[in-house]
């Protein structure tokens, strides 16, 4: 019988049979709270976040600020290329204007930033969220993602899109429907999974149409995202010629299920048989290839997520052969070891899964060397959150544990306190590799990246003399594990403005759906 399924007749008829009157008549009361309760659940999906509250700040009721004018006063503004102390002025989401003692009337929301860093907010170039992989979906969607993300002092992340059988438009549709919910701005590379006579033709849409200038090959992930080499060559022909940037997950596929193949042989099932299956040389070797390949096409490289000493000496020795190869390292890369994947819970150790593996102690010391010396470009996060439960779809073999790592919130603060507390780089350094570098290779500089006249009011402020503490208890995601837990370090990101709204600031985030382009 095809009626509609919340249509009251069907429902009553439904259950006539069996059921006495009361019961109904309860049924329809049920039926209203059901439907006031969806109502409601889009409304609250915010309220599963701690510290989240719908009080704009200085404003009584919900949602972020929508005081447009703000004054953040005496602060250091931080830009890639110099900092001095400025007010900075901000109208309608723009910043108006960046000099010393701006005098504005009582309409307008006055910040006290003195003796902290004014900061271009955070991008983030390496996420996913919401993202279907290894048979479940990051726990992470776009508005918790960010709503984290922003908390962390980061105001824009660029994703990963990811076809729907081989089709990109379809792939694009699909992530521009998830981002709805986005309470920040993001960005979209899209990934290619597969060849045929369509996806050149799409890959130009997608640059001429959809605002993507940046596609991504997966060299491993066999079976699932793993194209060969003729399909790279390919893709980076396309790249070439559509003006777009070529990006490559680089690791060998194929040796990498050779090594898992050898370590379940060995009866190695845990997580430490992730990290022993994929050595630093299965992502040197697919480094190496990969620029060698892009400089046989001309075209420049962007390689992601470099975790080892191996990779980022294929990088370095391409630059200096004055090769566009642009390397990224990632958070967990830079400042954690693989110690935490021999850990003998397996809650613990699984957390740490992702690839390429995070590597033994000193390749993050070699990371961090690198990016303060220019080796390396920008950090991203490769946010890419699986909680303990769907961890555990992996708990007899590694190979199933989903790959991936938080990180998008923490970012911002571990790279303040590991590069600039330490003094392996400056303050503009900091601006440069964690906002304006990002803006400048994706080409939304100085829109974004930057703390100018004309520029999206996107910015943080951040204590040099406070500290934070990283817990899953605390922290803004959803996943209920975090590969920083315990953490302590120097600086606190303590208000981040998104849009020229304040959405974070006094450990409350302000944040609401559908407010991010
Ligand atoms: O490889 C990636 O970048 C995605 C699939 C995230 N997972 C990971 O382990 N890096
Ligand atoms: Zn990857
Ligand atoms: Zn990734």
């Amino acid at each position: 019988m095809a009626e509609p399924r919340f249509s009251r007749s069907w429902r009553i008829i439904g259950y006539r049979s069996s059921m006495d009157s009361s019961f109904r008549i309860q049924h329809v009361d049920l039926f209203c709270v059901l439907f006031l309760l969806f109502i409601r659940s889009s409304i609250s999906v915010s309220n599963e976040i701690p510290g989240f509250c719908a009080v704009g700040y200085g404003e009584s009721e919900c949602g972020p600020s929508s005081s447009s004018k703000l004054l953040i006063k005496g602060g250091t503004v931080v830009n890639a290329d110099r900092q001095e102390v400025a007010d900075v002025y901000i109208e309608d989401g723009i910043i108006v204007s960046v000099q010393p003692n701006i005098k504005v009337g009582d309409d307008v929301t006055v910040l006290d930033a003195t003796g902290k860093y004014v900061m271009p907010g955070g991008i983030d170039p390496h996420t996913h969220l919401e993202m279907e992989f290894m048979g479940t979906e990051t726990i992470d969607d776009f508005f918790s993602g960010q709503a984290a993300a922003l908390s962390g002092g980061t105001t824009m992340h660029i994703d990963f899109v990811i076809p729907v059988n081989g089709s990109l438009s379809a792939g694009f549709e699909a992530y521009a429907k998830k981002a709805k919910k986005s309470c920040m701005d993001y960005g979209f590379h899209m990934a290619i999974t597969k060849w045929d006579e369509y996806v050149e033709r799409e890959m130009e849409i997608m640059v001429k149409e959809k605002g993507i200038n940046s596609f991504k090959f997966f060299l491993a992930y066999k079976g699932s995202l793993m194209i060969n080499d003729e399909l790279l060559l390919k893709g980076m022909k396309a790249c070439k010629s559509l003006g777009a940037l070529a990006m490559v997950h680089a690791e060998n596929g194929d040796a990498v299920a050779e090594g898992q193949k050898k370590m379940i042989e060995l009866g190695i099932t845990g997580p430490e048989g992730h990290v022993l299956s994929r050595p630093p040389v299965l992502e040197g070797e697919a480094t190496g290839r990969a620029i060698r390949l892009a400089s046989f096409v001309n075209t420049p490289l962007y390689v992601v997520h470099v975790m080892s000493i191996d990779a980022m000496e294929e990088i370095a020795k391409a630059r200096k052969a004055g090769q566009r190869v642009i390397g990224e390292p990632v958070v967990s890369g830079l400042v954690l070891d693989d110690s935490g994947l021999w850990d003998p819970d397996f809650t613990i150790a699984a957390k740490y899964v992702m690839s390429p593996p995070i590597r033994k102690q000193g390749h993050n010391k070699a990371l961090q060397a690198a990016l303060s010396t220019g080796l390396l470009q920008l950090v991203g996060t490769d946010h890419c959150t699986f909680n303990s439960t769907q961890k555990a779809l992996g708990i007899d073999d590694f190979r199933k544990i989903p790959n991936g790592v938080n990180g998008i919130e923490e970012r911002m603060h571990l790279v303040w306190d590991t590069m600039v507390e330490s003094g392996k780089i400056s303050v503009t350094d900091y601006v440069q590799i964690t906002s304006t570098e990002c803006a400048r290779i994706f080409n939304i500089y100085p829109r974004k990246g930057a703390i100018l006249a004309g520029s999206d009011a996107d910015i943080i402020i951040l204590n040099p003399n406070s500290s934070f503490q990283i817990t899953a208890e605390t922290h803004h995601s959803r996943t209920d594990t975090n590969v920083y837990e315990g953490r302590r370090g120097k600086g606190k990101v303590e208000v981040t403005i998104a849009g020229g709204r304040v959405v974070w600031k006094d450990g409350e985030l302000k944040v609401l759906p559908g407010t991010g382009r």
